[in-house]
């Protein structure tokens, strides 16, 4: 090939070429922690290739400027918002995932604290088009145009064949654990095969349940026993069964809270002393696991009202907007119950404006309810949560109504920056700073939130005829927000290294006066499903004919709990180990859950496979769900 000489738009061409693939290079080396030059030939550069072709092929050099410019920031762009999802959820974002940024503005202060300044690399080379254009009038660039016959026109269709020949070997290739999809697809390979295959992307789409299967719900439910190796006890034998009768109900969600701070003490301070007090007379279920998938705080809000798994990929209020779930506030209220939910935030983050419809509350509580007093983080601090929530529960108890509430918290949210007036805390000097103390900080103000509802709640005389419960929505410590003292804090504070199975191990409580006086501390393995079954075992509500996919854990006492979006479709807890796959079973892990020890995964295949029937088993009911 003949060498060019030096042009205005082979510049642009030119420039635009190298500054992307630099970009692929920084991008794929931050997410995937190693540059493959060989990968980003055969499976990015023909994108790049083939997205410049096509500005060139355009016949106004007029427009070509504007368009290199706006697509250069859009790749950027959709480079820096991968890797700051990345950076905190652990998973390549999707198309369907990053239409939901728009979300990014309310949690803007946890968004900051994660972003790093290399990240801002991916812009570096406007500058250089910002001189290049200013100079575009000096003899520097003559304006040759790039040939379309012998040069644009071969390298377009080269570049186009390869990406198909790329896309079409990709397709099937089913790889559960995004990061490594993205890695071994290639970028936009990975975006392109997801939008193509729809918001769960390149998971295998549950079947439909034939009618026959859903005429029966018992057929459904006999399945998930057989799948989980559960034998069905009759109501009449269960223990607890409606031991809490005509109870109300208070359900607490926690936010970020994990379970390793619970009777933690710091120079012999106790971090959690209320709950603590409370452990001696409550069912504590100490070694259970989040389940949420990408719809984080309100996938916990769906897991426990329906027992039912999240969609994973993208929030399950989003991706099943429409349908109408079987769930405890809805059985709850078939005996009476007032049922409602208090969060105060915007009712449409999370898309809470349809998910509560959709699990059926009489009545939500948002942001315009709380209104904007003690604001901290996100909103109106939980002591504005229990207080005006408290006037709602006197009311109900006046009239002698049972009622079902469930708070969701909300101060307790990454960056943990509880303001220091409300630091009752006093963190030992090392701490002070650290994200490791900050989270601490947030926990205990947790624990004064509970201590002062229940205070309140005995004052009223509500306490008495109340079961309250209380979980975790999911981890708050993750190890991008670490700074360089805190995996070592962390240690010292656990004893151990922090792992995965500290990370998403959530407390589950239950108190109920008369029933759980004696206190009993549980470390049979359990997960955010379970909440709904137990909680109904106590309140005498039988789920015989009602589909639930996790167990009561005073009466089952054999578990398997699947997760997915936090790890790959297929990982699971079971009673030794968490295993998590890679591209499939076969390069997948094993860790003992005690120790944290690797073992051979192989004696597991059976559970792998149980977890994955469960999972889409659970993804083929609610398709079959009738809308609202
Ligand atoms: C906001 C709160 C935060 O309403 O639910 O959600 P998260 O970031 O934890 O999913
Ligand atoms: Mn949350």
């Amino acid at each position: 090939m003949k060498r060019l000489k030096p042009k205005f738009y082979g510049t642009l061409f030119s420039l635009f070429i190298v500054s992307c693939v630099l970009k692929i290079l920084f991008t794929r080396y931050i997410l995937f922690e190693e540059v493959n030059f060989l990968d980003i030939l055969s499976l990015e550069f023909s994108y790049i290739l083939l997205f410049a072709c096509l500005i060139e092929y355009i016949p106004t050099n007029k427009v070509k400027i504007p368009l290199y410019i706006s697509l250069n920031l859009i790749i950027s762009t959709l480079f820096f918002a991968i890797i700051v999802y990345h950076s905190y959820f652990g998973n390549i974002p999707t198309y369907y995932a990053l239409m939901q940024t728009g979300q990014v503005g309310a949690v803007k202060d946890s968004v900051t604290q994660l972003l790093q300044p290399e990240y801002f690399l991916l812009y570096v080379d406007f500058l250089v088009m910002l001189i290049v254009l200013l100079t575009r009038k000096l003899p520097l660039y003559t304006k040759y145009k790039l040939s379309k016959t012998k040069l644009i026109g071969p390298l377009l269709a080269v570049s186009f064949a390869v990406c198909i020949i790329n896309l079409y070997l990709h397709k099937d290739e089913i790889i559960t654990n995004s990061a490594l999809a993205a890695e071994t697809k290639g970028i936009f390979n990975y975006e392109a095969l997801q939008a193509y295959y729809g918001p769960n992307g390149g998971l295998p789409q549950p079947a439909d349940l034939s009618d026959k299967e859903l005429k029966s719900e018992e057929t459904i439910q006999d399945k998930i026993n057989e799948i989980k190796g559960i034998k069905e006890i009759p109501d009449s034998e269960r223990k607890y069964f409606g031991a809490a009768k005509d109870c109300n109900l208070i359900l607490i969600q926690f936010e970020s809270m994990q379970d390793f701070p619970i009777g933690l003490k710091m120079d012999g301070k106790e971090v959690t002393p209320n709950m603590n007090k409370l452990i001696k007379n409550s069912f504590y279920f100490n070694n259970l696991y989040q389940q949420t998938g990408a719809g984080n705080t309100s996938d916990a809000e769906f897991i426990a009202n329906t027992s039912f798994y999240p969609a994973g990929m993208v929030a399950t209020s989003t991706f099943f907007e429409k349908k109408a779930f079987p769930s405890m506030p809805k059985r709850l209220q078939k005996e009476g119950y007032e049922t409602f939910t208090l969060h105060a935030d915007k009712i449409d983050f999370w898309n809470r404006v349809e998910l509560y419809p959709s699990l059926g509350f009489n009545k939500y509580y948002a942001l315009d309810f709380f209104g904007k007093e003690d604001l901290i983080g996100l909103g109106p601090s939980d002591e504005v949560l229990i207080n005006k929530g408290m006037s709602l529960l006197k009311n109900l108890h006046a009239k002698n109504k049972p009622f079902y509430a469930h708070f969701i918290s909300m101060t307790s949210h990454h960056p943990y920056e509880i303001p220091p007036e409300k630091k009752v805390f006093e963190l030992p000097a090392k701490y002070k700073g650290s994200i490791v103390g900050k989270y601490i900080q947030a926990i205990n103000y947790n624990d004064m939130v509970l201590g002062k509802f229940i205070d309140q709640l005995k004052k009223e005389g509500i306490w008495e005829n109340t079961v309250l419960a209380f979980y975790g929505d999911h981890m708050g410590m993750h190890h991008t927000m670490f700074k360089e003292r805190d995996p070592e804090l962390l240690k010292e504070l656990l004893g151990h290294e922090y792992t995965k199975i500290d990370r998403f191990n959530v407390p589950f409580m239950i108190t109920a006066p008369g029933v759980t006086d004696d206190g009993m501390t549980s470390d049979q393995l359990a997960g955010q499903l379970d909440i709904m079954p137990t909680l109904a075992n106590l309140l005498g509500i039988s789920l015989k004919d009602h589909v639930h996919f996790g167990q009561d854990l005073l009466n089952d006492q054999e578990n398997l709990i699947g997760m997915r979006y936090y790890m790959p479709a297929g990982s699971f807890f079971n009673d030794e180990v968490v295993f998590q796959p890679g591209k499939s079973f076969e390069d997948g892990e094993a860790l003992i859950l005690e120790t944290a020890k690797k073992v051979p995964h192989a004696p597991y295949k059976e559970d792998y496979d149980r977890i994955l029937k469960l999972l889409s088993l659970s993804d083929a009911y609610l398709k079959s769900l009738p809308e609202k």
